[in-house]
């Protein structure tokens, strides 16, 4: 087996032309047609020189309309985000270049939490950048890359070394993006003073273990040109650096300079970092700057994220398992509580029943009443009204025999009876009678009746009950 797989390599190296040697020229001819995109995002006080800078470095006017804070306002002043983009193009090379600015770091009399709109800025880019991976089809052609793959941080040149507000805010950054300490003015400084301030803030980054950006290792195969400039700008750091966007003729030369009373800087000269620092943000590093940040950076953002994902729904869970006996609680609460509005139902239904029980009574109380109710002149304390229930119709009708005198009335041809007897106004007393014999109800009242009037009524509608 191992012998096979032997020749089939030494077969495959056999061949000379397969095709795959053109896929750097593939690659190329892609990114020519897609371009780069380079996002940059600058931190410092204002006045550092940053916009003049950015504009320099990639010899564009990002920053044409300048407005100027009043003191009073730089007082009261909260840090804000800005960005800006432009489009270059160089010998047929796009580049698509965002500038985020931080107007106002450390403006405010209050700095304490300058870094904080900073970082939350960085992880919304993140945060959109891993939305839009994991979406799908047309969505994920259109992925956007706003994260941001360089801090440039700029320290004034007045300082001796990192101040509270630097390291915290770099504290805050170095594990979202790529940091690259800047000294901002340079030319405020003579060539002494920059080397001791650039060994301070070195000292002063290690002292507080803060993390800036690092320079790949150089492999034993890269070329020694490479290898020469990558050791010259990597000990270059922090840029001392000279910003102008002024272009004069010196010597019949165009040069980007300062004019001094004393003379006239070329910013591109040795005499500062700047063409160190153009070389490593334009040529050298870009592309190591933008894998780190998301090999990097963006990994770590998107390992965080998920877990905190992952840990409130596992919180989530936990909580409906570790909590079984409030759950079985809340049920057995929520069954009494039905139950309970269901014992409620059922009285209620009893209640219904019983009122309509009373009602049918009352109503046949109230028809015989109204058919048997004693006239309104007459005084007479009782009456005796008859009433059939309608089980209760005789095929033939019922038929009252009175005998005046005698305190006894007879029905015939009646099933049964109601003797309803009204004792005053207020109170009554009903009998319910059975016939004895033939159908004939023969019932005894005391004391003597007075009015049979109602029973000759009852009589011609007994039919209709
Ligand atoms: N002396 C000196 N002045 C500079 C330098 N860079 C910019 N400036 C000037 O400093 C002022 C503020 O620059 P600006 O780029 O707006 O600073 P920002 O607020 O940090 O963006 C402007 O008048 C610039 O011309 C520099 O390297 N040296
Ligand atoms: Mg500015």
């Amino acid at each position: 087996m191992a012998l096979r797989r032997l020749s089939t390599r030494k077969r495959r190296t056999k061949v000379e032309h397969v095709g795959f040697s053109s896929l750097p020229e593939q690659v190329h001819r892609k990114s020519l047609k897609k371009g780069f995109e380079f996002t940059l995002l600058v931190v410092g006080d204002t006045g550092l020189g940053k916009s003049t800078l950015v504009n320099s470095l990639f010899m564009t006017d990002l920053y044409s309309e300048r407005i100027l804070d009043e003191v009073t306002e730089k007082i009261s002043k909260t840090i804000s985000i800005t960005t800006r983009t432009a489009e270059l193009e160089e010998k047929g090379v796009k580049l698509k270049l965002t500038v985020v600015d931080t107007p106002g770091f450390g403006d405010s009399l209050n700095t304490d939490e300058s870094w904080k709109k900073i970082s939350e800025y960085i992880d919304q880019q993140f945060y959109s950048y891993y939305l839009h991976e994991s979406s799908y089809g047309i969505e994920r052609k259109r992925l956007q890359d706003t994260r941001i793959h360089c801090c440039l941080y700029f320290l004034p040149p007045y300082v001796r070394g990192l101040r509270p507000i630097d390291i915290e805010t770099m504290k805050c950054l170095q594990s979202r993006v790529n940091i690259v300490p800047v000294i901002g003015k340079a030319d405020a400084l003579t060539k002494k003073e920059l080397e001791t301030l650039k060994n301070n803030i070195l000292n002063d980054i290690d002292k507080y273990d803060i993390k800036i950006y690092e320079f790949p290792v150089c492999d034993s195969d890269d070329d020694e040109d490479f290898k020469k400039l990558d050791n010259e700008i990597k000990n270059a750091i922090p840029f001392g650096i000279i910003g102008s966007n002024t272009v004069m003729e010196v010597g019949g030369k165009r040069i980007r300079g300062r004019a001094y009373p004393w003379g006239i800087i070329d910013i591109e000269s040795d005499c500062c970092d700047f063409a160190k620092l153009r070389t490593f943000l334009c040529s050298s590093h870009m592309q190591d700057l933008k894998d780190l940040t998301h090999d990097i950076h963006y990994e770590n953002y998107r390992t965080d994220f998920l877990k905190s994902q992952n840990n409130s729904l596992c919180e989530q869970i936990s909580d409906q398992a570790y909590k079984p006996r409030e759950n079985k609680l809340r049920i057995d609460e929520t069954d009494k509580l039905l139950q309970q509005k269901d014992n409620e139902l059922k009285k209620l239904q009893e209640l219904i029943v019983k009122m309509k029980q009373n009602l049918n009574t009352k109503n046949e109380i109230l028809f015989v009443e109204k058919n048997f109710a004693v006239e309104e002149n007459s005084k007479s304390e009782e009456i005796l009204p008859v009433i059939l229930p309608p089980e209760a119709i005789p095929s033939k009708p019922p038929q009252v025999l009175r005998t005046f005198g005698k305190s006894t009335f007879t029905i015939a041809n009646a099933n049964c009876a109601i003797i309803n007897r009204a004792l005053n106004k207020n109170s009554k007393s009903s009998d319910f009678c059975l016939p004895s014999k033939n159908n004939t109800i023969n019932y005894n009242f005391k004391p003597q009746s007075t009015n049979f009037q109602n029973l000759n009524n009852y009589q011609t509608s007994s039919t209709a009950i």
